[in-house]
């Protein structure tokens, strides 16, 4: 039970919120909450910030939130250029703040914010503070993943280190709109080089160390960088991962040694104790002068890529742009996490997601923060590490992802309460809707009944965060999202692409834009168009499903596509499959998300074999790892099912709402089997359920 809920709590906070303006249109029905509504049936749900934490907050009523939110929607030019103001920018946008066509129906879809606007993100994270007088303030702590191994740099040192490699990369041929692929662990030299490539305005796109050579060669022949960084090895866990390997087999393997698209350079790190390749240019970086020009860029002009699944086998090259960007990833930051310049912030997110890029780099640097950057596994050398890095920092808002949260829940609460603690303030998840009791867990055992969580709904291709609790605004229900942030729109829609209203369960979808929206996917916007604009033509689709209840929370409920959400981890159904059937014993593979308790969804394969080819438990250990070293090793089956045959329709569609039945024993579920084209093959399936 949450200390906090309490009708008492409840009256006083309603009490001091005055009554929502009349007219406030299309805006959340927030005032349930604010008119007490909401008390009725779901008291037990509501969970209230607490007055001192209400006191002190930047948006510190629901009011205040109903105010600027009916700005930003009603005037967005008006609202997001007051904030826009506060950057850096060499010369301002023009009349056009922000120019778009979200609605398919009316020709192709584009989004443009700040246009003309000259600016550099780089600058506006780094030289803007390090000239207001925040130099020596921390911008990075580090902490390596063996205990005793940890670094920090100022503002001024971080600012140096960056204008090294801008340098370094100038001077090897990188230019304004060259891609630079960059794949490293999280050492400080990871954002370090994504700020390097944004000062010179060069485009990053940064693959997430844990995928495989296969991998990182299909996105490297994607976007066809001038460049990839990488180190030597990391250590996550007790295993030493050899990257420089890894880029080598990516290179070697797709012939693209030598060829003058492909510039392979890899960079050494200063981390002592992990090395084994010679590097090509090793340690050449510190030589570089500690001063680099920027390159002022149009907000518009694109920042980076990041590639991510969709339902089918190819991944997605995501594209931001600059302006936008910038300012809606600084002001969700500072929102969402009710942020002060006396926090330090701790997001336990790699670099190589979206997460890593909004919320480790852009997002907290913009607003001068100091971050926590932590190599290692969560749970290493014991499962009180996050609590043991949250004391030594004195960490006050924490973010991670639901998975993280129910494993360490399993492991019990001795490993968090044999720590302090105290200096935490705000919690944060993300990646995956969080269930109810790791809500609760996280909110009683680690945030002791004190810190709201912003549990932040949110995709790579959105930029930020969409919809998530403003902490101090508004009581909260565990598991809910809550309400949207400023300048977003969310719409749910019914499977005709009908917006439907009031309490409500359908797709959830975006109307207008924002200024973190994504541009386009890389070389492929017809791929954009279809994807996110067609299927309810009006809006932008999320691919996921969502619920409204009466009071106006919105409830996320996972992907409706073809894509598994694995620990936070976005892989599609397809990516999988391929990889299976590339094992050439492999017919034919169907892959579906079931649930798991600790990682949200795990990954279910049915596997087809060829003819002749005796099912046996080597050839699974060899299928599961063809996967991790075709896409990496998050990417592992929990489960190879042997199928003799996949229920197909009679047109050869796949039924997966049968094998996700299936795979999840829902036997008594199966629904009607009699349009398949043989329904035999599901008592064969059933049959081999636990061989
Ligand atoms: C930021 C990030 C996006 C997908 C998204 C949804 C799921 C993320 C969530 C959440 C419920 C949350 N998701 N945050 N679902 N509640 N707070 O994770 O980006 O890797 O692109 O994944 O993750 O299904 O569509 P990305």
């Amino acid at each position: 039970n949450c200390s906090l809920n309490t009708t008492t709590n409840h009256l006083r906070h309603v009490e001091s919120m005055a009554v929502l303006p009349s007219g406030a249109g299309k805006i959340p029905r927030l005032n349930a909450v604010i008119l007490g509504e909401a008390l009725a049936s779901e008291e037990d749900d509501l969970v209230f910030p607490s007055d001192d934490f209400a006191r002190q907050a930047l948006l510190p009523s629901a009011q205040k939130y109903l105010e600027m939110y009916k700005r930003s929607v009603e005037d967005p030019a008006g609202f997001w250029s007051d904030i826009a103001s506060q950057f850096l920018w060499k010369s301002k946008w023009g009349d056009t703040v922000c120019s778009e066509n979200f609605d398919i129906r009316n020709g192709n879809v584009y989004v443009q914010w700040f246009k003309g606007g000259i600016t550099n993100i780089c600058y506006n994270c780094l030289d803007r503070n390090v000239d207001s007088g925040n130099g020596d303030k921390i911008a990075f702590h580090w902490e390596g993943n063996e205990r005793g191994f940890h670094d920090s740099l100022t503002y001024t040192q971080l600012l140096s280190q960056v204008c090294q490699v801008a340098n370094y990369l100038r001077d090897i041929g990188v230019k304004k709109g060259d891609a630079v692929v960059i794949y490293l662990p999280m050492l400080m030299e990871l954002p370090i080089a994504m700020l390097a490539c944004a000062r010179i305005g060069a485009v990053h796109s940064v693959v997430f160390a844990g995928f495989s050579a296969d991998s990182l060669a299909q996105r490297i022949m994607d976007c066809k960088p001038k460049v990839v960084l990488t180190c030597n090895a990391v250590k996550r866990g007790s295993k030493v991962i050899h990257l420089k390997d890894i880029v080598d087999a990516a290179l070697i393997g797709h012939s693209m040694v030598g060829q003058s698209a492909v510039l392979h350079i890899a960079y050494s790190f200063g981390i002592l104790t992990y090395k084994k390749t010679p590097l090509v240019s090793k340690d050449v970086v510190p030589t570089y002068s500690t001063i680099c020009e920027v390159e002022w860029v149009d907000a518009e002009d694109p920042l980076f890529l990041l590639y991510t699944s969709g339902s089918t086998g190819k991944p997605k090259g995501v594209l931001h742009t600059t302006g936008g960007y910038m300012v809606y990833t600084a002001t969700t930051f500072k929102y969402a996490f009710d942020y002060k310049p006396s926090d330090i912030y701790w997001c336990t997110a790699d670099c190589g997601w979206i997460t890593g890029h909004s919320y480790v780099t852009y997002g907290p640097l913009l607003n001068g923060a100091t971050v926590v950057i932590y190599e290692g596994a969560p749970n290493y050398p014991d499962p009180g590490r996050c609590w043991d890095i949250v004391d030594k920092f004195k960490v006050t808002i924490f973010y991670t992802a639901p998975t993280l949260v129910r494993s360490l829940m399993r492991d019990g609460d001795a490993y968090v309460t044999r720590y302090s603690r105290k200096s935490l303030r705000v919690l944060g998840s993300v990646g995956e809707p969080i269930n109810p009791s790791a809500w609760r867990w996280f909110f009683n055992v680690v945030g002791d009944s004190r810190c709201p969580i912003s549990d932040t709904w949110w995709q790579t291709e959105t930029g930020g965060f969409m919809i998530a609790p403003l902490p101090g605004a508004w009581p909260q229900k565990p598991g809910s999202a809550t309400f949207p942030f400023f300048g977003v729109q969310p719409v749910i829609v019914d499977e005709k692409g009908v917006e439907i209203e009031g309490e409500c369960s359908g797709y959830l979808c975006v109307k207008s834009s924002w200024p973190g929206t994504f541009r386009t996917l890389y070389g492929d916007h017809e791929r954009y168009e279809t994807t996110y604009f067609k299927p309810f033509p009006g809006y932008y689709f999320s691919g996921d499903g969502c619920s409204r209840d009466k009071d106006g929370y919105y409830w996320l409920t996972g992907r409706v596509d073809d894509v598994i959400n694995v620990s936070g981890h976005r892989i599609g159904t397809a990516e999988v499959e391929s990889a299976l059937v590339s094992h050439p014993q492999c017919a034919e593979a169907a892959v579906v998300g079931v649930e798991h308790e600790v990682k949200g969804q795990g990954i279910y394969a049915f596997v087809t074999l060829v003819d002749g080819i005796p099912y046996s438990e080597e050839l699974r250990r060899n299928l599961i790892t063809t996967v991790r070293n075709q896409i990496g090793p998050f990417a592992a089956p929990d489960r190879i099912h042997w199928a003799p045959g996949l229920p197909k329709t009679r047109s050869g569609k796949i039924m997966r709402r049968i094998l996700r039945k299936i795979a999840s024993r829902q036997l008594d579920e199966l629904g009607d089997t009699s349009t398949l084209a043989d329904p035999g093959v599901v008592d064969q399936l059933i049959a081999l359920a636990d061989c």
